[in-house]
């Protein structure tokens, strides 16, 4: 493995903790469910919301691909070397600018956190997303900083969608992607 893919590799490690939601480290439907309802529930908008419905719908069609295209031995659960194995290929396969589905994702995701629906997520959205996923509380303000390019105080959900994208596919150490979770992605491989 590349010093270069390492980067990927930790990448892919800190989200396979997002993911598995009740660590018994694998991926299956029910942590799918509960990090989608723990996003949903953090933004404090009612489960029957459009925002929540839409949310819900791309948490159902995210683990519908996970199982489809990781799951290789069809046991209904991903474990890490599927995870790790999958995600390095599909990233590999994927290079270039987000299809379609991708940026589906991406809108119901940054659409829930910019709670006043004004097209700009606020470092207090932001930060409300990172305490969603169980990061630590010190890192939303700094990864904020560095993906807040034109530094105006918000994140446009164009800018945000592009860094979700560059944190999946980046092997580069310095890309401004990799902060959408903060440092994790430093010190996960460790
Ligand atoms: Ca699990
Ligand atoms: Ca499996
Ligand atoms: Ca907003």
């Amino acid at each position: 493995m590349t010093g270069v893919n390492r980067v990927l590799e930790r990448k892919i490690d800190v989200c396979f903790g997002f993911a598995d939601q009740n660590r018994d480290g694998v991926i299956d439907s029910a942590d799918v469910l509960t990090l989608t309802a723990r996003l949903i529930a953090a933004a404090g908008v009612p489960f029957d919301s459009p925002k929540s419905v839409a949310m819900l719908r791309v948490g159902a069609a995210w683990w519908e691909a996970l199982r489809a295209e990781l799951d290789v031995d069809g046991d209904g659960r991903i474990d890490p070397d599927e995870y790790r194995a999958g995600v390095l290929r599909l990233s590999g396969a994927q290079a270039g600018p987000p299809g379609p589905g991708a940026l589906a994702a991406a809108g119901a995701l940054w659409a829930l956190c910019d709670r006043d629906d004004d097209g700009r997520v606020t470092a207090e959205e932001f930060t409300r997303f990172h305490r969603a996923l169980g990061l630590p509380p010190g890192t939303a303000g700094l990864a904020f900083e560095r993906l807040d390019l034109d530094g105006d105080g918000t994140l446009s959900v164009a800018e945000l969608a592009a860094a979700l994208w560059e944190f999946w596919t980046s092997e580069d150490a310095g890309a401004l992607g990799n902060w959408l979770f903060g440092d994790a992605f430093l010190t996960a491989a460790d």
